[in-house]
């Protein structure tokens, strides 16, 4: 089994929490909310304030390719003054929990642009990972029970966003979140050759409201060999019907993917941007206790550049291994 773990860390010493946190304390001043339009205008420039050295070190994790998240460790959430996790992601929330949402955009914007989904949680930029009753054995982030399947985000769309930014709050039992890298070498050559062809079907999630596009055929891997790029989906993706050779590879890569997904559990400050080129996502299953105390993860989806994820500037989808 591959166990490549590319999670570049940067651990921020306490000074540099205070900073951040202080920062983010300004900005929670200043502006209405961690998504108002006004905050979204400023903040890739307010968060050169943050500390240098964090700052350097995801720079240079910016421009790995290879690398399958970055990972800043050490903010500060106080517990104390965070509301209960809230039993549904409508729920209003603490000024401590609306702080969080200003600590992550502005360590997001260190890597890009925010950018969200109208027909996913309300049109929100800011949304929240947390066990919803009733959800538990659903296929989408809400769930607990059962596993979340590995994915890469929104993997249905050409404007999926290149990180999937998480910034934890609670992870009481420690519940991993999972990633899986691909290996085209390690691939027989046939199926290597069809995977990058545009041959595969990946429906929307059940995190949208449906039918909100008809899914387009597309390749499931691109991009060099040693850092290959991934759109595909466990639960979403499949071969268009009829090609029995693109759905013998497909089940080829899913079964890679499966050897090699490695649980990585968040702690309370820790922020994660999982590189959605890269590598897929998921979440081990666990058991949500409805107390006010269960895992809860806030989220924002990023674009490198977001020229190009606007409709009509596709991302580059049809490199080829090379
Ligand atoms: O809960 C997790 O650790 C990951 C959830 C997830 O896949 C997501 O929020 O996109
Ligand atoms: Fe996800």
């Amino acid at each position: 089994m591959l166990v490549n773990t590319r999670v570049v860390r940067i651990a921020l010493d306490r000074e540099e929490a205070k900073l951040a946190r202080a920062l983010a304390l300004n900005c929670a001043d200043e502006y209405l909310a961690a998504d108002s339009p006004e905050f979204l205008a400023e903040v890739n420039v307010i968060a050169h304030e943050l500390p240098v050295a964090p700052r350097r070190a995801v720079n240079r994790a910016r421009l790995d390719d290879g690398k399958h998240a970055v990972l800043v460790t050490g903010n500060i959430v106080r517990d104390d003054l965070l509301n209960d996790t809230p039993a549904h992601w409508r729920a209003p929330q603490s000024e401590e929990a609306r702080l969080s949402g200003f600590t992550l955009m502005l360590w997001a914007a260190l890597l890009g642009d925010a950018i969200a989904w109208t027909t996913q949680q309300e049109g929100r930029i800011l949304t929240d990972v947390l066990p919803v009753a009733g959800h538990e054995q659903t296929t989408v982030s809400s769930s607990s029970r059962k596993e979340l399947s590995w994915h890469t985000e929104d993997a249905f769309s050409p404007y999926r966003a290149d990180y999937v930014g998480l910034y934890c709050l609670r992870n009481p039992d420690r519940t991993p979140t999972t990633l899986a890298a691909a290996d085209p070498l390690a691939l027989p050559g046939w199926a290597c050759e069809a995977l990058t062809q545009s041959r595969f079907l990946t429906r929307p999630d059940d995190a949208h409201d449906q039918d909100v596009t008809r899914p387009e055929t597309g390749p499931v891997l691109t991009g060099p060999a040693d850092a290959a790029v991934l759109r595909i989906d466990r639960d979403c993706t499949a071969a268009v019907p009829g090609d029995e050779e693109a759905r013998a590879a497909l089940e080829l890569i899913f079964g890679q993917l499966d050897a090699n997904l490695y649980d990585f559990a968040l702690a309370p400050g820790d922020v994660i941007f999982v590189d959605n080129r890269n590598v897929v996502h998921g979440r081990r299953p666990f058991r949500a206790r409805y107390d006010g105390r269960d895992r809860w993860l806030r989220r924002v989806n990023v674009a490198a550049d977001l020229r190009r994820t606007r409709p009509g500037r596709r991302s580059d989808d049809d490199r080829r291994i090379g």
